[in-house]
């Protein structure tokens, strides 16, 4: 029997469990993916709190244990273990006090965002011993989970069980460092670890802490991986991952293509491929007359689909649409977010009706209808360690003009570079100015079919697959484990 890499993939999202965004996207396909490679033999397991979001959705599960475990200020910790599936993989649910499975994923609340997710960080690995099932890698993501791979060594030190366990922890977010925790890490027994080449609020905070503390780091592009060790991105840990480059990798998301496939997607009225292209316009005629903006292919159509984030510039998006508003295009924005962006974007709509149509909710039916509508898609980010959503537009023929920053530089060829590969467009000087010129270059080509058409084909035929990324995956981890 051959032996497989046990790995476990700790999580706070996993779609369709529980998403919030792109972490929950990815934690519910590398998985798959990689268990699903036939060039490897994994048996890797995913591991996340049992939130009320899960409840809600309910997949088929079973309790398989409770246990009890002692904490190092020698309170104990009450938990269950729960047992369920996404397709060839197998989802430990995990609960106790604190994670409570009537919790939303996130409180918004540090206190108890900490508490949660310090304790789930523990219960991981306690759940594995509880399963008798050792773990070659132990593979963290984000902060929430970032402190498994600290227990690890200020809790499991001399324990044999972990004696062989390689650390990975992929990086999806920096900013979000999990600040704010430093109360529930002195509650469950964490102490503020003392490598030298962290700045001292690091030393107590979970993100940095599991930097220091992992063998290996992956971040979601080769590109975020770079951005990362400068100041401007590096949100005050550059020197650190400046000097520890060696143990610092960047792997392209992918993307599910069989779930996103114009030639089969059944919520389009019109299914299209890169040779009917015809049967795309139709959709976009629909659109603009359910949405009742004036119907024709002549009239470019903009889209976004998105978080309402600061990270994702809707300043300069309005901004930048400002400057170029006497241009004949129309554009509509799905998404959800802060309130304050909300508001301006709503007030923005209100002065120009005819234009620009905010629909602010989440609706997955409707973000496929513009992303199989859409002439061009934008995604201002200031920052974007991967993005997922300007390759589900390419895929679908929609042309993502976007920052040329992080794995929007990684996966988009800018037509201003290499013309005749393009797939989109891409701005570096990231302001409304930076925007707003490359937006018009982009509506000025789209007078040109011929042009136009080319690039929607050489977007539509890059391979944004998961199973390319997986294989990448597959030997950062042998080359770990080879160490
Ligand atoms: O795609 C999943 C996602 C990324 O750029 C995205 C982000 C959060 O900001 O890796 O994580």
């Amino acid at each position: 029997m051959i032996n497989k890499t046990k790995v476990l993939f700790a999580s706070a999202e996993v779609a369709p469990f529980a998403k919030v965004g792109g972490l929950g996207d990815v934690s519910g396909a590398l998985p798959i993916a990689l268990n699903g490679l036939e060039s490897e033999s994994f048996d890797l397991r995913i591991f996340m709190p049992f939130h009320a979001r899960v409840r809600e959705y309910n997949p088929p599960h079973h309790l398989i244990g409770s246990f009890n475990f002692k904490l190092t200020n020698d309170t104990n910790l009450q938990c269950e273990l729960y047992l369920s599936q996404i397709a060839n993989t197998k989802v430990y649910l995990l609960d106790d006090e604190y994670i409570n499975h009537n919790s939303p994923v996130y409180h918004g609340d540090w206190r108890l965002d900490g508490l949660k997710y310090v304790s789930f960080s523990l219960l991981v690995l306690e759940a594995a011993k509880y399963l008798d099932w050792q773990p070659d890698i132990l593979h963290a993501n984000d902060w929430h989970t970032a402190l498994a791979i600290n227990a690890l060594e200020q809790h499991y030190k001399k324990d044999p069980f972990f004696k062989n366990t390689k650390t990975v922890l992929s990086i999806h977010n920096l900013p979000f460092n999990g600040w704010g925790s430093q109360e529930a890490m002195s509650m469950l027994g964490f102490y503020p670890t003392t490598d030298p080449d962290l700045p001292d609020w690091a030393k107590f905070t979970p993100l940095p802490m599991g930097i220091s503390a992992t063998d290996l780091v992956i971040t979601v592009s080769p590109g975020y991986a770079k951005e990362i060790t400068t100041p401007h991105f590096g949100c005050g840990i550059e020197h650190y991952l400046q000097k520890h480059e060696y143990k610092l990798m960047g792997i392209l998301n992918g993307i599910d293509v069989d779930s996103f496939n114009p030639e089969t997607d059944a919520s389009l009225p019109y299914q299209f491929s890169t040779d009917r292209l015809y049967e795309r316009v139709r959709n976009k005629l629909e659109l603009q007359s359910q949405l009742g903006l004036d119907v024709g292919h002549q009239h470019p159509l903009i889209t976004m689909v998105s978080r309402l984030t600061h990270q994702k510039g809707l300043d300069l998006l309005l901004d930048g649409l400002e400057k170029i508003v006497d241009q004949p295009w129309q554009f509509v924005l799905l998404g959800t977010g802060e309130t304050e962006i909300e508001n301006r974007v709503s007030h923005f709509a209100k002065r120009y009706p005819n234009k620009i149509i905010p629909i602010l909710k989440y609706d997955e039916k409707f973000a496929r209808m513009l992303y199989a509508s859409g002439d061009m898609f934008t995604m201002p980010s200031l920052y974007e360690p991967c993005g997922l959503s300007q390759m589900i537009a390419m895929r679908y023929g929609n042309i993502p003009v976007a920052s040329a920053t992080g794995g929007l530089r990684d996966s988009i060829i800018d037509y201003q570079q290499q013309p005749n590969e393009a797939t989109g467009f891409l701005f570096t000087d990231i302001s409304a100015d930076g925007f707003a010129s490359t937006l018009s270059k982009a509506l000025e080509l789209f007078e040109d079919k011929v042009i136009w058409t080319q690039i929607q084909r050489n977007a539509m035929q890059q391979d944004f697959s998961w199973h390319h990324s997986a294989i990448t995956y597959a030997n950062a981890y042998k080359n770990l484990l080879n160490r």
